[in-house]
């Protein structure tokens, strides 16, 4: 295999995070003012955040051949609907959290029923925005196709679900289908979009979708190493939660040994075989190696 240079990956990922919030200056929904609900949920979407998955959308557009600039909308839409799901989660009906980004979640800042408010604007303004993706009317109709699925009731809803009932007896296949949901499909639909606004074929999106799962649960495994073993500080977030509530993860399964080994494991596998996929996949592959050694 050749080996992906990670020597850019931060500032690849600065550069997708600054082209991203320019981006996300010119949503549609900042016309919109018979509420003080979009400056809510543009506190949450400008309140920082990795900006990984419009990296993954920018990489995986570039990694085709693509012009980045076509799935700007995309990675704009994703992020949006990763920002509503935050803000939803965040909720003390479901995972109750005060801080998140490093600030107050919404609903510390303003109230409950307008962070629930600004949510489901997000998520509806993300669609509005990925509609507007400069490609024609078929592959614009398969983007939106793919970001419905990932964002329905099989994966996030659904995953999130899974979450919010969970059983102190979940074995691991479950929990691998929850994460699958409420974790990996934003990732895997982030190169998925990012794919086919750069005019990937379908042999190159299947491959892609594969390892964007793999990806996906390479993320929450170390999500779940950092709850265990990082701060809130570098976090931005609560840790440890998890645990306290007596939830199980693959971590509390298998142990932090044997999950930081499995989390390297996936690395190197993920990384090898997108190096293998038509095209120069290597800063996804990078992104991929990077996972295990990340603080936050
Ligand atoms: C409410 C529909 C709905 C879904 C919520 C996102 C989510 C599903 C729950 C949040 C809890 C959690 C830890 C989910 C796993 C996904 C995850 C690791 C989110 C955090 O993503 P980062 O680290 O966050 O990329 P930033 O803030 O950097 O964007």
């Amino acid at each position: 295999m050749r080996k992906p240079d990670s020597e850019n990956l931060s500032e690849d990922i600065s550069a997708a995070a600054s082209w991203v919030e320019n981006g996300l200056k010119s949503i549609s929904m900042r016309q919109d003012s018979i509420s003080r609900l979009p400056s809510l949920a543009l506190y949450s979407l400008e309140s920082g955040g990795k900006r990984i998955r419009p990296f993954l959308v920018r990489s995986a557009c570039t990694a085709v051949g693509g012009d980045p600039d076509s799935s700007l909308k995309a990675a704009c839409a994703v992020e949006m609907i990763h920002t509503y799901s935050l803000i939803h989660d965040d909720l003390p009906a479901m995972d109750d959290d005060d801080l998140r980004r490093g600030k107050p979640a919404l609903h510390i800042k303003s109230c409950e029923k307008q962070a629930l408010l600004a949510g489901d604007l997000l998520l509806i303004e993300a669609f509005g925005e990925l509609l507007d993706t400069p490609l024609g009317p078929g592959r614009v109709a398969l983007m939106v196709k793919r970001l419905a699925r990932a964002a329905g009731p099989g994966y996030l809803v659904g995953g999130q679900y899974m979450d919010m009932y969970h059983s102190s007896d979940a074995g691991a296949e479950w929990i691998h289908t929850m994460i699958l949901g409420k974790t990996a499909a934003m990732i895997r639909v982030s190169l998925e979009l990012g794919a086919c606004a750069g005019g990937a074929d379908d042999d190159v999106l299947e491959a892609i979708s594969i390892e964007g799962d793999k990806l996906g649960f390479l993320f929450q495994l170390t999500d779940d190493i950092l709850d265990q073993c990082g701060s809130a500080e570098e976090m931005g977030k609560e840790v440890s939660k998890d645990t306290d509530r007596g939830k199980r993860n693959p971590v509390s399964i298998m142990g932090l040994d044997e999950a930081a080994a499995k989390a390297d494991g996936m690395a190197s596998d993920i990384a090898a075989r997108l190096m293998d996929i038509r095209g120069n996949w290597e800063k996804v592959a990078a992104l991929a190696l990077y996972l295990p050694l990340r603080r936050k």
